[in-house]
């Protein structure tokens, strides 16, 4: 390969961002070094088992990511917003398409849930950290790599562009011979490993370390979704890695299970792509609906209606979920008898899911509302998200999904799902939670400002695309001539895309002021919140909870604080820990270099890196450190301290 082959070449957008980056990392490097931050960055953050901390960095590699898919989003319309349109080329709008899917789904959504659910759980059951700190630190090193070394394709050797789906034979070596697809695969399997271990390490935390007496179905929402959703991980996510494993090989090694020849089947990948794919909605999903009941009850004041209803409604989804997969091509001809099948599959998960709707409507009836940002955004959610299922049971029927099949339609649904579903779910979250972490509130004016922003643009945004895909308007189509007349309706949506890029950045903007401007939290308890994290200072202490609390029914702290008990008058013990460990990030380090080389098909470094990453491996089985204990003295004064008690 030439070097002018190897770095992107040609375009100016390109050199632009080039330039950014080379001077981003220079800054950063810069800063670091002037205000001595290295010995920081390296102990508190780079070799952290913290499950906080490890949150932390989940959510601010998902905010850069959303910001990534954000870019991409943004000149995509800005492509589409005018008929005959030259600012984006074919090539170049389907790389973009491509990496946006990619990143919104694997790098910005999941992440975004899984660094929610590290901070969270443990806190909300009573648990010092996750069951397997270590492996959760490798877990968010992979995903960091993963994220990285797909993002790099767009400055070296070329981003993929066969649609997030990467079908084939147009994601195979024939139709895609550059290695834009390589990352694909590569960068995928390594978050995917990563994926698959953060769902171990969550069941087995969540099954095995409760307080006393928290018994299932004692536990909070939001755990109950991040159970299921582990369990949906551990099914659906080896199917990706063997598919993705497949993909290399015919890309790489010429084997043919792909390919239209010599036995390949193309449509294999289709199945099993979506084998994974529509629970990967799910895995987003059921924790936004767990993060959602968390909010709406604390904010109604009341406890969560029909419990029971919600749980199970929940464990049917997660099972239908791998049943419905079909759906996503009707048109490819399997024949009426398995598309109606799965036609009937997939209308039915909207009953369980009508279940849900109808807990929240009713958790709200009579309650003592109180309108704070998270609590707006899931108000939002309810309706918004309802369009979004009712479109879904529309493209649900088979024979009408004839006529829709690929168009805008499907674009709008599936955002009105995915925005309201996860991002809207996630972003209220972050609001309710970022007390607990940090000490302060984010200002709730200006988070009102940015909500309002958000929930206006995005209607404005999506809510054209459902006619202009009646009208005809196919996805994934880079251009259109003035007489088609979707000139209009795609430039209405533009002006929505704007206003959600202000949107977001008020919000971002937010967390500027707040950090600065907003006054400290000393309760810890900034909502009058109903479970477990909100019974502990914040921010919280490494060892999360002074003494374990033992819990008799569910909401425990709010029955507490009614009959003014104290869940922590326990005698205070010596708390053992886990310690920090650098190989994690080694190990991350060392599976990026592993796929880069592979994407090149470089074998000798490739090996090199490959063996880097087992002596890695190695050393970590070796390790014997069990970790540390925090003596008694320290904990009591660090309590006393986090109370705003004098020392
Ligand atoms: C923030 C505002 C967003 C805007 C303005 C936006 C816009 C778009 C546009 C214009 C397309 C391509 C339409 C076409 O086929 O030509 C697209 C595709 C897509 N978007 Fe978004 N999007 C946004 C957020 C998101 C989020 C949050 C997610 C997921 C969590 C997401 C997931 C996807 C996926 C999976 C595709 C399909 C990519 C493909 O065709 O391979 N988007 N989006
Ligand atoms: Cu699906």
């Amino acid at each position: 390969m030439k070097w002018d082959e190897f770095f992107v070449t040609g375009d100016p957008l390109i050199y632009g961002a080039m330039v950014s980056i080379v001077l981003v990392s220079l800054a950063i490097l810069v800063g670091l070094t002037y205000f001595k931050k290295w010995g920081y960055l390296w102990r508190e953050w780079l070799t952290t088992v913290d499950h906080k901390k490890i949150g932390v960095m989940y959510i601010l590699a998902a905010l850069i990511m959303l910001f990534r898919g954000g870019v991409d989003a943004v000149m995509m319309r800005a492509q589409t917003s005018m008929p005959d349109m030259k600012f984006l080329d074919g090539q170049h709008y389907n790389e973009i398409f491509t990496t946006h899917g990619v990143i919104m789904i694997l790098f910005m959504a999941m992440p975004f849930i899984f660094g929610l659910m590290n901070v969270i759980i443990p806190l909300q059951i009573g648990a010092r950290d996750v069951a397997f700190p270590r492996l959760n630190a490798i877990s968010f090193w992979l995903f960091f790599a993963g994220a990285m070394l797909f993002n790099i394709s767009f400055v070296i050797g070329g981003s993929p562009d066969a649609g997030w789906s990467a079908y084939f034979p147009l994601a195979g070596i024939e139709f895609s011979p550059h290695v834009g697809n390589n990352y694909y695969s590569l960068a995928l399997q390594i978050s995917g490993i990563g994926t698959l271990m953060t769902g171990l390490n969550f069941i087995v935390t969540i099954m095995k370390m409760r307080a006393p007496g928290m018994t299932l179905m004692k536990m909070p929402m939001f755990t109950w979704s991040v159970l299921i959703t582990s369990v949906i991980i551990i099914f659906a996510f080896p199917v990706l890695t063997v598919a993705l494993l497949l993909m290399m090989f015919d890309r790489q090694f010429g084997t043919q299970f792909f390919t239209m020849q010599n036995g390949g089947m193309d449509m294999l990948w289709a199945n099993l792509f979506w084998v994974w794919g529509h629970p990967e909605v799910y895995i987003v999903v059921l924790p936004a609906f767990g993060i959602f009941s968390e909010i709406i009850s604390t904010f109604a004041k009341k406890n969560l209606y029909g419990y029971k209803s919600m749980v199970i409604s929940m464990l049917v989804i997660s099972g239908l979920s791998f049943l419905v997969w079909a759906h996503h091509f009707y048109t490819m001809g399997q024949g009426a008898m398995v598309n109606g099948f799965f036609s009937i599959t997939t209308m039915a998960i909207a009953v369980p899911t009508g279940v849900k709707i109808f807990n929240w409507l009713f958790t709200l009836h009579k309650g003592r509302i109180e309108f704070t940002t998270p609590m707006l955004y899931s108000l939002a959610f309810i309706p918004i998200f309802t369009i979004g299922g009712v479109t879904g049971v529309m493209l649900a029927m088979a024979s009408a999904d004839y006529q829709y099949h690929n168009t805008m339609f499907l674009v709008a649904h599936f955002h009105y799902v995915l925005i309201p579903g996860t991002v809207f779910a996630v972003i209220a979250g972050f609001h309710y939670w970022f007390p607990k972490v940090f000490g302060f509130r984010l200002n709730e004016r200006r988070g009102k400002t940015a909500f309002w922003f958000i929930i206006i643009s995005f209607n404005v945004t999506f809510f054209p695309l459902f006619f202009l895909g009646l009208q005809g308007m196919t996805r994934r189509m880079y251009t259109y001539s003035e007489e088609t007349g979707f000139g209009p309706l795609n430039m209405l949506s533009m002006v929505g895309a704007i206003g959600l890029t202000i949107g977001f950045i008020l919000l971002v903007y937010n967390i500027y002021w707040s950090t600065r401007y907003e006054p400290r939290d000393t309760t810890g308890d900034p909502w009058d919140g109903r479970s477990l994290e909100w019974s502990m200072p914040s921010p919280v202490p490494v060892y999360n909870f002074a003494v374990v609390p033992e819990i008799t029914k569910r909401d425990e702290f709010w029955f507490a604080k009614q009959e003014g008990k104290s869940l922590s008058d326990k005698k205070i013990e010596k708390i053992h820990m886990p310690s920090n460990s650098g190989k994690p990030f080694i190990l991350g380090i060392a599976f990026f270099f592993l796929g880069f080389f592979v994407v090149f098909s470089w074998w000798t470094p490739a090996i090199v890196a490959g063996i880097a990453v087992l002596l890695t491996m190695a050393a970590m089985s070796f390790d014997r450190d069990d970790g540390y204990y925090i003596p008694v003295e320290e904990v009591v004064q660090s309590e006393k301290r986090l109370r705003g008690e004098r020392v």
